[in-house]
């Protein structure tokens, strides 16, 4: 008994998870939001549907978007015609092209994130990537080890279709890896592409058209690891993390991979599902800590969009600048699904410094990370920032 203790003990790391390098990526290729309407009626060669193309010029001018990335060029679509109608089969030819570049693109997050760590690679002891797209055998967490030359021993963890709530899920998963293992380092790797979802409009589906002007591509990577080394530089400390099905919310986000590729649907009360249940969840976070006023923190939540951005804010009377990182990320790239925490997060600590602030949480010393997605599901991380 006193021996299996022991070794229990052994295995176990001392400190708390804490993120020591984060990195971002995007495809080269982007596109001005106020371009998109005629770039997006044209590709799909629907230019015969004006009431439309003025609904998606409204939505995209309420966007609070001014560019996106995205792989897929007009080119690529003009060779694969069948991408660009709203429900052709297509997932063979979206198929070849994520699982090749899903991996690709994470690899391009993940080897800056190795570099700011300043480790050697075979120091990487456990790997999670997350997609929502690209399903294969052996995935995308085999093919990035292979990329990137990491230890054929890495242990790794896949997620497949977890959606826009997953940036939490990577976080939670990897401070109960890096707390339960001593000595490992845990590299997340988040990866998503539009490819999978790019389609054109139809009258009847006008949350397609939502997803069309707000989703797009990036990916983003983390190494995650407790009781830093005196060569690693510590970010933030990853204090607690949950995830939870907010109530009455069944079906307001889904996702289904069919042969027309992935389709979705986002009702119109997403929004205000996300601030009916997200001042509950403050509570059970920061009341065990004494805090209750949510302009003493600093704020990491998911852009999905700028409905959801105003109606947290003004249900929490948050100042404007609370949310600056995540407007930043949404204006600059978009709603890229699980990939957008870890943009913000990385907004942050920059910014933080740029600014001569005390902390990389923009001069506060809690935080929280906000996740939301497909079920709807919220998961919600209480962030601790570290002096700069
Ligand atoms: C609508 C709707 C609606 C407004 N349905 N019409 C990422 C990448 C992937 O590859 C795959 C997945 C993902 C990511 C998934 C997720 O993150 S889930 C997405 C969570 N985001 C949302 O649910 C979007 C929240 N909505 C908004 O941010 C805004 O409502 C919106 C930018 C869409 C519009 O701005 P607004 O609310 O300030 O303005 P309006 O005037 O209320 O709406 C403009 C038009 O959009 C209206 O139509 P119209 O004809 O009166 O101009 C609305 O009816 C319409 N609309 N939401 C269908 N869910």
């Amino acid at each position: 008994e006193a021996y299996l203790e022991e070794m229990r003990e052994a295995q176990r790391a001392r400190g708390p998870a804490t993120v020591l390098a984060i990195s971002t990526a995007n495809p080269s290729n982007f596109i001005y939001q106020s371009d998109f309407t005629d770039y997006y009626f044209r590709v799909t060669n629907s230019n015969h549907l004006p009431h439309l193309k003025a609904k998606l010029n409204r939505i995209c001018e309420k966007s609070m978007i001014r560019k996106r990335h995205m792989f897929l060029t007009e080119e690529m679509l003009k060779e694969n015609p069948k991408m660009s109608t709203y429900a052709e089969p297509s997932l063979n030819a979206r198929h070849d092209m994520l699982i090749e570049e899903v991996p690709k693109l994470g690899e391009k997050a993940a080897s800056k994130a190795i570099k700011e760590w300043g480790r050697p690679k075979s120091d990487i002891t456990h790997l999670i990537f997350c997609s929502i797209s690209g399903v294969d055998a052996p995935g995308a967490d085999y093919k990035l080890v292979n990329l990137l030359g990491l230890n054929p021993s890495v242990k790794r963890f896949m997620l497949y279709q977890q959606g826009c709530y997953a940036g939490g899920t990577v976080l939670r998963l990897a401070k109960d890896l890096a707390e339960n293992n001593a000595s490992a380092r845990v590299l997340v790797v988040c990866s998503e592409m539009t490819v999978v979802s790019f389609r054109g409009p139809c009258e009847t589906q006008l949350d397609n058209m939502v997803g069309q002007a707000l989703f797009a591509d990036g990916a983003s990577a983390a190494i995650v690891g407790a009781s830093p080394l005196l060569v690693e530089r510590s970010l933030f400390h990853v204090v607690s993390a949950k995830q939870t099905i907010l109530p009455n919310s069944e079906g307001a986000i889904t996702g289904h991979l069919r042969e027309e590729g992935l389709t979705f649907t986002l009702k119109g009360n997403v929004p205000q599902i996300v601030s009916d249940n997200i001042e509950k969840s403050l509570e059970e976070t920061f009341n065990p800590i004494g805090i209750n006023d949510w302009n003493s923190i600093f704020w990491v939540t998911h852009p999905g969009g700028p409905a959801i951005l105003n109606q947290i804010e003004t249900t929490l009377g948050l100042e404007k600048e609370k949310l600056r990182a995540s407007k930043h990320v949404l204006s600059e790239y978009g709603n890229m699904s699980s990939a957008c925490v870890l943009f913000v997060l990385d907004e942050m600590r920059k910014r933080s410094v740029e600014e001569g602030k005390a902390t990389t949480g923009e001069g506060f010393t809690w935080g929280v990370l906000y996740g939301f997605g497909p079920g709807m599901t919220m998961e919600t991380v209480l962030l601790h920032s570290v002096p700069i």
